[in-house]
């Protein structure tokens, strides 16, 4: 059976990996980090890495994210997310279609698909994507060749029109995830704030307490 996406991305941090914005640390470590301070999403995400490494990554991580009760995604890579037992494969716009992976993957592996604007949202939601990315909300560097950033208007938009799970993402910090979590998102995802931070379990301590302060809210 598929996850219940709804509930798990609910008040959640969305951990991705970067091995270059790592700061040399490996992504064994980083994960691990994550997982520690209670992100229970991570997906690897490596544009840069040989197959060869991805692969290996990609089956330790299965491993240890099982250890934690945590979800498995693996970007781009369906034949990875086949091997390795991923939970989810995530795909871009470019990507091989939501419905030839589809095809590929196992009943209870599910899609995620990026999307960056209101027109590519009501789309995923035809075609089938069991969660969607909502993003650039902010501009990025992180994600190579992406188009201009949509802002907090987009998270609006889908929170009230879209009935899927989203993870917004996109030049997210923590100085400015509050105005992501009023526009409406439940789950985040902040790349380099998380890689790039000096002590990982402290930066995502300090983050979550926006959403601790988001319950209060409801
Ligand atoms: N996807 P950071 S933006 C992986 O808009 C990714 O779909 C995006 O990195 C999208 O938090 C992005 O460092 C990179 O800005 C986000």
């Amino acid at each position: 059976m598929k996850p219940n996406l709804k509930d798990i991305f609910s008040g959640q941090i969305y951990g991705i990996t970067c091995f270059e914005t790592s700061c040399g640390r490996g992504n064994k470590y980083v994960v691990q980090e994550m997982l520690k301070a209670g992100i229970r999403i991570i997906q690897y995400r490596e544009k840069f890495r040989a197959k060869r490494i991805r692969y290996e990554e990609c089956c330790w991580l299965r491993k240890i994210t099982r250890e934690y009760n945590a979800l498995f995604i693996i970007n781009d890579d369906v034949d990875f997310a086949i091997l390795c037992e991923a939970d989810g494969v995530h795909i871009g716009q470019d990507d091989l279609s939501l419905k030839k992976v589809r095809k590929l993957i196992k009943p209870d592996q599910f899609i995620g698909l990026s999307t960056h604007n209101p027109k590519q949202a009501k789309e995923a939601l035809r075609i089938g994507a069991d969660y969607i990315g909502v993003g650039p909300i902010y501009p990025t560097q992180t994600k190579k060749n992406t188009i201009q950033a949509e802002g907090l208007d987009y998270i609006r938009y889908v929170s009230q029109n879209i009935d899927l799970p989203f993870v917004a993402i996109g030049g997210i910090k923590e100085h400015n995830i509050a105005e992501a979590l009023e526009a409406g998102a439940r789950c985040v995802s902040l790349v380099t704030e998380i890689t790039e931070a000096r002590n990982i379990q402290q930066k995502i301590k300090n983050i979550q307490i926006n959403f601790v302060n988001q319950r209060c809210e409801i």
